[in-house]
């Protein structure tokens, strides 16, 4: 096969991971590529993994500070957390491994806004950057590099780190040249100029990335794909939330609040925000746009039916098949798809200016409009708050999603308070579930609950909710509580702690807990 990579020097630094991976050190900090199992290093990952595994066998210690662009895939963030390699994971993780170290206390994670992680690093609130080890579809011959499925915080490792390291992946197809466009005006304050971004398709950077060569220490030529990335087909559940959502659009058209065509659309992580893609596909609105930070499958389709006349993403995290489909067809796609820095896809004054319909999951809402999108009672992480944050206080309609209740009906996904807050009441406008939706917009909080039990909460928790409301505004009247936004705070979080200890939060607020 061709060599991909075109510069005589770099050809000269082509070594095995195992090699590569040795250049690497205990207490690094290691800025990884990989948004969503897109683009991830492969084969350097693993063979660290084996590294750690020897020196912990020997009794020696070895932990490094794992930096990305999103979540990974086994290969990185599951090996490297199997053999207890990482001391301090960021941005977003959601592997089982990872996730169970973090949960079990045994590695640390910080959930940064995916937005703020790259101008962190600028600003040293990380601390130094020792090595980046970033997945490329090849090298040029001055040096720049293609990027591959994901571009993530990619510029940012490059330029940062002291030490990179690549792996060529001749997995990626080379129709992924032209795509991306890397955008090299940011800068630090007080020195910022605005991003010169009017439309979610501008293309205002460059297709390739930066590197200096005289940094390069290894690389390493790799044939693996990325991350297959299944998703259900939508349930009941989520087919429901996709129609009262495709309704509220609809109304919000016919009231001139949105233009026919909408606005550009964002879309979260998981099979809910799969499904309303599929149901935009169905129609009745056309010459949609994505202005999200990955692409799944859903709005792939949209882009091949036509529905979508482009998107622009970080990521593109599709299922292999779809995978297959979005290759054989890469001219078309070339031709609708940006793939910006993380930092551009989700920057505030870009989705400000442009007007974005937010839609991402959540764990749970409370009452007043406040959103768990990360913890499990509270005190679990699931994966982490990714884009969402950047996305919903930015938005020009903020929804968030999510069935009326999980684990079989024995959760209430609407409860009193949040266990934990990611989206304040003041960043979250539309809530829906399979019940319906709930308009918040222009509500006060006391009116913020009515609606949102009457629209979302599951008939089996309506009635304790409404007797919740109403004991803590008979408190508040009697004059021991707020009248703005009542709670009863002995009772505000008994919902999670009956959970806790009876796996069930059915019955809620019927009988004084032990
Ligand atoms: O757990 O898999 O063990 O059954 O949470 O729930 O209903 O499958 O929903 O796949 O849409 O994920 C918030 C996690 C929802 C996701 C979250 C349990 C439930 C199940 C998943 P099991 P569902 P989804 C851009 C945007 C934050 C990041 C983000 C997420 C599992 O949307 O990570 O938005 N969001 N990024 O059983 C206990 C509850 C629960 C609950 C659900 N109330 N209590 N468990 N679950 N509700 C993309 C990026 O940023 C990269």
């Amino acid at each position: 096969r061709p060599s991909r990579i075109a510069h005589a020097g770099l050809r000269q630094k082509i070594m095995s991971a195992d090699a590569a991976a040795a250049f690497i050190e205990n207490g690094d900090h290691v800025g990884m590529s990989g948004f969503t199992g897109a683009g991830y290093p492969k084969a350097i990952p693993l063979a660290l993994a084996q590294h750690i595994h020897a020196h912990h066998d020997a009794g020696k210690p070895f932990r490094i500070g794992v930096w990305t662009g999103a979540s990974t895939a086994p290969e990185l963030d599951g090996a490297l957390a199997t053999v207890g390699g990482m001391d301090m994971r960021l941005p977003y993780q959601s592997d089982p491994t990872c996730r169970a170290r973090i949960n079990d206390g045994e590695m640390a994670y910080i959930d940064i806004h995916l937005s703020h992680v790259a101008q962190y690093v600028w600003f040293g609130f990380l601390g130094k950057l020792n090595v980046a080890v970033i997945e490329v579809a090849g090298v040029l011959e001055d040096g720049r590099l293609i990027p591959a499925t994901s571009v993530g915080n990619n510029k940012t490792w490059l330029d940062q780190a002291d030490k990179v390291i690549l792996e060529v992946n001749y997995g990626h197809n080379l129709g992924l040249e032209g795509m991306h466009d890397i955008y090299y005006g940011t800068e630090r304050p007080p020195h910022r100029k605005p991003i010169p971004m009017t439309h979610a398709g501008d293309r205002i950077g460059e297709p390739y990335l930066h590197c200096d060569p005289s940094k390069v220490i290894a690389i390493v030529e790799t044939h693996l794909p990325d991350r297959d990335t299944r998703f259900a087909a939508p349930d009941e559940a989520s087919k429901r939330i996709a129609e009262h959502l495709m309704a509220f659009l609809q109304e919000e058209v016919a009231l001139g609040r949105l233009p026919p065509e909408l606005l550009p659309l964002q879309s979260g992580v998981g099979n809910i925000a799969n499904a309303v893609m599929e149901s935009l596909n169905e129609g009745p609105f056309n010459n949609l746009q994505g202005y999200t930070e990955v692409l799944q499958d859903g709005m792939l389709a949209m882009l091949e039916s036509g529905r979508m006349s482009m998107a622009s993403a970080t990521a593109l995290s599709f299922s292999a098949p779809v995978m297959e489909a979005f290759l054989a067809n890469i001219d078309f796609y070339r031709e609708r798809i940006v793939l910006r820095p993380q930092e551009i896809s989700n920057h505030p004054e870009v989705i400000r200016r442009l007007g974005i319909i937010a839609m991402n999951g959540m764990i749970e809402a409370d009452l007043y409009g406040n959103v768990n999108s990360t913890h499990v009672m509270g005190t679990r992480i699931m994966n982490g708050i990714g884009g969402s944050g950047d996305f919903a206080r930015n938005a020009y309609l903020s929804v968030f999603m999510t069935p009326s209740t999980a684990k079989g009906g024995s959760i209430s996904c609407i409860v009193p308070m949040v266990s934990h807050v990611d989206h304040t009441e003041h960043d979250v406008q539309i809530v829906v579930t399979e019940q319906g939706l709930a308009d918040l917009r222009g509500l006060s909080p006391r009116q913020r609950s009515r609606r949102i039990i009457e629209r979302c909460a599951h008939p089996d928790f309506k009635p304790a909710l409404l007797d919740y409301v109403e004991r803590s505004e008979a408190n508040a009247r009697a004059g021991h509580a707020g009248m703005h936004t009542p709670h009863l705070l002995d009772e505000a979080l008994s919902w999670h702690s009956q959970f806790e200890k009876t796996g069930s939060m059915l019955k809620a607020g019927e009988a004084p807990l032990s």
